[in-house]
C-alpha cells in the first residue's frame, strides 16, 4: 500500500514544494509538452506542404504563399485550394454498408503491405532518386532507364487499379460541331459564368465549391464556326489520382480538340497544378506527337535509324528503355528531337496531344499595377473577367485561333459559290480530307479540283493532287468520274 502510494507521488514525496505549488509546476509542464507537439505537427505539416509547393513551381524560387503576394503586389489567398480539399468535396455520401465495408478494408490493407502498397513505394523511392540525381551528360542513360522503369511501374499500378472500378465510367458526351473545347479549372474559378457569357448555355454558378457537377455543354457560333464547349466540375489536386471526380474529369478532356485551363487571379499556383494533373492522365498540352517509329521485329535487337541528331537521348539509352518494356527486337526510327522522356511517351503509346491555353479569371478584382505583375509571372494567354465580360471577345478570337480552322468554299461547276455555308476544317488538311469529308466515295471518284484563293498560284487552277493542302477562304469545285 505504502510502496504505491510512494510510486504514484514520489516526485511529490521527495520535494520540498507544497502540493499546490506541485500541481501548477505540473499542469505548467504538460502544457508545455503538448504546446511541443502542436508545434512540431504544425512544423510537419508546413513541411509537407512546402515540398508539394516546391515539386509544382520548381527549384530557386521561393514558393511560399506569402513570397507571391509581395511580388505580385496583392493577396495570394491559398497556394491551392485548401479549404476545396478539406471539404472534402466531390465526392458522393456513402451509406452504412459501404463506410463498414471501407473500414474493414482499410483495417485489412494496414495489417499487410499489399502489393499495391509496395508498388507505390517502389514508385516513390525511384521517384526520389531521380530528383535526387543531377542530370548531366553522364548521368543522361541511367536516368533515362529509371524513368523508363517509372513509367511501367505506374502503368502496372494504373492497370490494377481500373479492376477496381469507377475509373472508366467517365462522363457521357456527345461530341458535335466543328471542334469541342473543355473549361478546366479548380472549383470556383469561373468556368460555369465563362460559358454562360460566350455561349447560350445556361449553367449553374455559385460562390462555393463543386457548383457543377456534370457536364455542360454550350454552343459557341464564332466566324461562322461552331464551337461546342464544354463546362466540368472543377478538379482539385490529386484528381488524376482519383481525388474527388478528378478521373472522370480528366477522362473528358482527353477527347478534347482544345483545353482551355482557367486559373483564378488570385490563385496563380493552379496553373502549374493543372498542368501536372493533366500530364499525369497522359496528356500532352501544346506539343505535337513526335516523330519516331517504333517497328517491332523478330530477331537482331533494336535497330536505331534517325534524321536528326537527339543530345539528350543515345542509342543506348533507347535500347535500355525498350528493354525496360520487354521490346528486345525492334527498328527504330527517329525523325524528331527528343528526349528521354518524350521517346517513353512514344513506347507506351498511350499519350494524347492537345493545345491549350491559359486563361486568368476575374482579373477585375486587380488594379492595373498587379495585372501587369501577375501577367509577367504567370505569362498566361490572355486575363479576362468572365464576370464583368471583359476579354470574352479576345477570348473567342482566341480558342478560334488555337483551334486551327480554315473556311472552305464549295462551289458548283459554272455556279456561283456558297460564301454563306463554309465547311470548317483544320490547318494542314487537303483536298482528300475534304473528299473524305464529303462522301466516303469521292476520294475514288475524284478527278481534278478548280480553287481559287491561297492555296494555288492563280485563281481557276486545276488541281489534280489529292494532297494538295488547302488554305482559309479557299473556294473549290470538285470534278468526279
Ligand atoms: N469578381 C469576379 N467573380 C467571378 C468572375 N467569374 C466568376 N466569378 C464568381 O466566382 C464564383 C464561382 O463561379 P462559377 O462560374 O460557379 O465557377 P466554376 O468554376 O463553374 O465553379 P465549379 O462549378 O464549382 O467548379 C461565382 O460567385 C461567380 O460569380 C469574375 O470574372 N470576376
Ligand atoms: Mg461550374
Amino acid at each position: 500500500m505504502k510502496k504505491k502510494k510512494k510510486g504514484f507521488m514520489s516526485s511529490y514525496w521527495n520535494s520540498d514544494k507544497t502540493k499546490t505549488e506541485y500541481d501548477k509546476e505540473k499542469a505548467a509542464k504538460e502544457r508545455q509538452e503538448r504546446l511541443e507537439r502542436i508545434r512540431a505537427k504544425t512544423r510537419k505539416k508546413k513541411e509537407k506542404e512546402a515540398k508539394v509547393v516546391k515539386e509544382v513551381k520548381g527549384e530557386g524560387e521561393d514558393e511560399s504563399a506569402e513570397a507571391l503576394s509581395k511580388k505580385l503586389g496583392y493577396d495570394v489567398l491559398e497556394d491551392v485550394s485548401t479549404v476545396d480539399r478539406e471539404a472534402g468535396v466531390g465526392k458522393r455520401a456513402l451509406s452504412k454498408e459501404e463506410i463498414e465495408a471501407k473500414k474493414k478494408k482499410a483495417k485489412e490493407n494496414k495489417e499487410k503491405l499489399s502489393s499495391r502498397d509496395l508498388l507505390k513505394q517502389k514508385i516513390r523511392d525511384l521517384e526520389e532518386q531521380i530528383s535526387n540525381t543531377k542530370y548531366n551528360k553522364k548521368t543522361q542513360h541511367a536516368i533515362g532507364l529509371m524513368k523508363a522503369q517509372l513509367a511501367s511501374l505506374k502503368e502496372k499500378l494504373a492497370s490494377g487499379g481500373s479492376k477496381k472500378g469507377g475509373v472508366d465510367e467517365g462522363y457521357a458526351v456527345k461530341k458535335s460541331g466543328d471542334a469541342t473545347v473543355v473549361l478546366l479549372g479548380f472549383p470556383s474559378t469561373g468556368k460555369s459564368t465563362l460559358l454562360n457569357n460566350m455561349t447560350n448555355a445556361n449553367s449553374r454558378i455559385g460562390g462555393y465549391a463543386f457548383t457543377t457537377l456534370t457536364v455542360i455543354p454550350g454552343v459557341l457560333e464564332y466566324k461562322q464556326a461552331k464551337i461546342q464547349i464544354l463546362d466540368v466540375p472543377g478538379i482539385v489536386e490529386g484528381a488524376a489520382r482519383g481525388t474527388g471526380r478528378g478521373k472522370e474529369v480528366l477522362q473528358v478532356i482527353r477527347t478534347a480538340d482544345l483545353i482551355v485551363m482557367l486559373v483564378d487571379a488570385f490563385k496563380p499556383l493552379q496553373k502549374k497544378l493543372l498542368e501536372k494533373e493533366v500530364y499525369e492522365t497522359n496528356i500532352r498540352l501544346n506539343r505535337k506527337k513526335p516523330d519516331v517509329k517504333i517497328t517491332k521485329t523478330s530477331k537482331d535487337g533494336v535497330r536505331v535509324g534517325r534524321t536528326v541528331k537527339t543530345p539528350e537521348l543515345d542509342d543506348e539509352t533507347i535500347k535500355g528503355i525498350l528493354n525496360q518494356f520487354r521490346i528486345i527486337n525492334a527498328n527504330v526510327l527517329v525523325r524528331d528531337v527528343v528526349n528521354a522522356d518524350e521517346f517513353i511517351d512514344v513506347v507506351e503509346g498511350n499519350k494524347v496531344y492537345i493545345p491549350a491555353l491559359t486563361i486568368v479569371n476575374k482579373i477585375d478584382l486587380l488594379n492595373d499595377e498587379q495585372r501587369k505583375k501577375l501577367k509577367d509571372y504567370l505569362k498566361p494567354d490572355l486575363c479576362i473577367s468572365a464576370d464583368k465580360e471583359e476579354g470574352i471577345d479576345k477570348l473567342k478570337e482566341l480558342i478560334f485561333k488555337k483551334l486551327s480552322f480554315i473556311r472552305l468554299y464549295l462551289k458548283e461547276i459554272d455556279k456561283k459559290a456558297d460564301m454563306e455555308e463554309p465547311l470548317i476544317m483544320k490547318e494542314g488538311n487537303t483536298l482528300k480530307d475534304l473528299c473524305l469529308k464529303l462522301h466516303k466515295d469521292f476520294v475514288e471518284k475524284f478527278k481534278f479540283a478548280r480553287i481559287w484563293g491561297k492555296s494555288v498560284k492563280f485563281d481557276g487552277q486545276k488541281v489534280l493532287k489529292l494532297d494538295h493542302e488547302l488554305k482559309d477562304r479557299d473556294v473549290i469545285e470538285l470534278h468526279m468520274s
